[in-house]
């Protein structure tokens, strides 16, 4: 990691019940055909937590209440300098049912039902902490493609 890589700021909501977790079949672009939350980059001057919302309502047609952030997670990839930090929410509550957008399908899954094998291969690493209300810090460098290099994972109590 180089501390002046340039990097993308993106967000990463995921909702959850009572023992469900809501995700979303990526439609198009970055990590299409995964099973991901909803979120994207920030739009110029926008705050994390409101480009959050905005993608969450794009996205999936819901307007989040309440969410807190559990994760921030740097992902790099082999050859290209470029750093994606990813801001991960958990959102607790929110307003309409979530719809099928151009971008996403969103579908309930049980938390012993979580489809990793269609998601990107960092998820399983830090999923049990998310679901447990831990916050964390990760850094995972890929390959080219899904292929994990090298990461870390450490549980924090600041971001
Ligand atoms: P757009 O570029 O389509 O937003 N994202 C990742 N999520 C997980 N679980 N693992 C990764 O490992 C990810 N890399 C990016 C951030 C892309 C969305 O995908 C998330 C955004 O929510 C590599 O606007």
């Amino acid at each position: 990691m180089d501390s002046k890589s340039p990097k993308k700021i993106l967000t990463l909501c995921i909702a959850v019940d009572d023992n469900r977790v809501l995700l979303g079949m990526k439609k198009r672009g970055f990590g299409v055909g995964r099973w991901n939350g909803f979120g994207g980059k920030l739009a110029p001057g926008e705050t994390v937590e409101q480009a959050a919302r905005r993608e969450m309502l794009e996205e999936a047609g819901v307007t989040i209440g309440k969410m807190e952030k559990l994760g921030l997670i740097e992902f790099e990839w082999q050859g290209n300098p470029e750093i994606h930090e990813v801001h991960l929410f958990k959102v607790h509550s929110f307003a309409d049912n979530p719809i099928e957008t151009e971008e996403m399908k969103p579908q309930w899954f049980g938390f012993d039902e979580i489809p990793f094998h269609s998601m990107w291969a960092d998820d399983p690493l830090w999923f049990p902490l998310f679901l447990d209300n831990r916050t964390f810090k990760a850094y995972f460098l890929f390959a080219p493609g899904d292929r994990i290099l090298d990461y870390t994972l450490t549980e924090t109590d600041t971001f």
